[in-house]
């Protein structure tokens, strides 16, 4: 961590905020200090995960929290919002020179929230205004499938292209389960089946023929770079509105080891991400765009956010701060560095890799190639430590349920100090359980999808050598809770 701080600041700080809630509910005082225990003891390979500074974390724990301030800077819906409006410009401008954008908005909650405040501009941006407010003023537990289509036909009937699911896409790209995909007509572009990469020829013949209103780029689940000097070509083509949802790789945006044709901020008419990705600040999302969209963007609240979490973006602030230090370059590659060595540690042993390699902060494993769907594998790392999340594979036989294949990300483990030759060994630790555990049977004798067995001691085994290797790169070591 980068926060200068005097000796055990950050000790006494928590202590004394744990013993003030002890006072009231000591349960939850309880399950904090327990949960710093289970991140301090676990192998964290999820690939959104990360840990925030403790300056991050205790800028959220304040009386930001009770104040209301819908608006914007200097424009608020409520009296006695001056420092909100020093802590959004604060977080703001920060966002905006890190990021080289000319516009940011640092209110919204989430990434959802964010990609949401995204399409409303747009479509604002593009529908005549009438529609629009007709549009917003329904009640939208109200409406079935026939008022859906006849609120897309009322806006225009839009459509929206972005990257199917099992290639690495997010749900908030279009998909029916969000509401994304009610908002709009979609459809998905891919990747080549042989080489696993984006096949931006095969994308550019879609976009021809579907004439998207918005084309949208990024992922949570793909290890390779993106061309979004390509992908604007492609929009501009077509008359489309390039978004990037960059919530996966804001840290690698952030830290400069996405630069030039791979750095989205100057291609993307409008760009969205988390904050507590890759990018280590707090849980929260953030918009970045160009001016012609900074009008509409503003209205993201009340439009589709409630209040603004004044708390949160202070943190927000504080986190984008620590990302202009310069340490955070060196941060960012080291997460591409560890990602590369664990994508080499895991085909040096036999693994197969979806693309073959990573040129980001993620790696997909097939596991199809150790007999086991991605539920198995999950669950089998999780009795020896390593935590990490089941993910779909391109043409994935066994669905997003059950899946073959296993997503591994460095941001969490790179914060805690491992290198290269750390990751060689968390990839020794991986190949060894996954070659050693079999998949079981249902009650009927098939083969199942979800149950399996670990050889006998191996996930013991493997969880001490965890266990070892973390305790050489302590997590939060100014954090001392007594
Ligand atoms: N839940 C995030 C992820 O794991 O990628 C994205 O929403």
């Amino acid at each position: 961590m980068t926060t200068p701080s005097t000796p055990n600041a950050e000790s006494a700080a928590f202590r004394t905020a744990l013993e003030v809630i002890r006072g009231v509910e000591p349960r939850i005082a309880d399950a904090i200090g327990a949960e710093l225990h289970d991140q301090r003891e676990s192998l964290k390979l999820i690939a959104s995960e990360n840990y925030a500074s403790p300056a991050v974390l205790l800028a959220m724990g304040n009386w930001f929290s009770d104040k209301y301030a819908e608006g914007t800077i200097g424009h608020r819906f409520y009296a006695g919002c001056r420092n909100v409006d020093t802590v959004e410009a604060l977080a703001a401008e920060h966002a905006r020179e890190l990021f080289g954008a000319r516009h940011a908005y640092v209110q919204p909650h989430s990434g959802i929230d964010a990609n949401l405040v995204a399409f409303w501009s747009v479509l604002a941006a593009r529908v005549e205004r009438p529609a629009l407010e007709r549009a917003a003023a329904r009640q939208v537990n109200d409406l079935d499938e026939a008022d859906w289509e006849a609120l897309r036909k009322e806006l225009g009937n839009q459509r929206m292209l972005g990257m199917s699911l099992d290639a690495g896409g997010h749900l908030t790209h279009g998909f029916r389960p969000n509401i994304s995909g009610k908002m709009f007509h979609q459809r998905s572009y891919g990747t080549d089946a042989e080489t696993g990469l984006l096949d931006y020829d095969a994308l550019r013949a879609t976009a021809r023929e579907f004439r998207p209103l918005i084309i949208i780029a990024g992922y949570s689940a793909y290890p390779r770079l993106i061309n979004f000097r390509v992908m604007r070509e492609i929009a501009d083509e077509v008359g489309a509105t390039l978004m990037v949802d960059m919530a996966h790789f804001a840290g690698l945006v952030a830290g400069k080891v996405f630069t030039g044709d791979h750095d989205p901020v100057p291609h993307a008419q409008i760009v969205t991400t988390t904050t507590h990705k890759s990018l280590r600040g707090p849980r929260g999302g953030m918009v970045l765009c160009d001016d012609s969209l900074a009008e509409q963007v503003d209205r993201g609240c009340p439009m589709v956010l409630g209040g603004p979490l004044p708390h949160v973006m202070a943190a927000k602030a504080v986190a984008l701060a620590e990302a202009r230090q310069p340490t955070f370059a060196d941060y960012a590659q080291r997460i591409v560095d560890n990602a590369r060595a664990l994508a080499e540690g895991l085909q040096r042993r036999g693994a197969r890799l979806v693309t073959g390699g990573t040129d980001n902060h993620l790696v997909l494993l097939d596991v199809s190639g150790y007999g086991l769907t991605g539920r198995q594998a999950e669950a089998a790392l999780l009795d020896a430590g390593i935590v990490t999340n089941r993910n779909a594979i391109p043409r994935d036989p066994n669905g997003a349920w059950y899946t073959s294949g296993i997503r591994l990300g460095t941001p969490a483990l790179t914060t805690r100090g491992l290198d290269p030759a750390g990751l060689d060994e968390v990839a020794e630790l991986i190949d060894t359980v996954l070659s050693q555990t079999s998949p079981g049977t249902t009650k009927s004798g098939k083969p199942s999808k979800a149950s399996y067995a670990v050889a006998d001691g191996v996930a013991k085994r493997v969880a001490e050598r965890a266990a070892d290797l973390l305790a050489g790169h302590p997590l939060y070591p100014e954090v001392d809770l007594g």
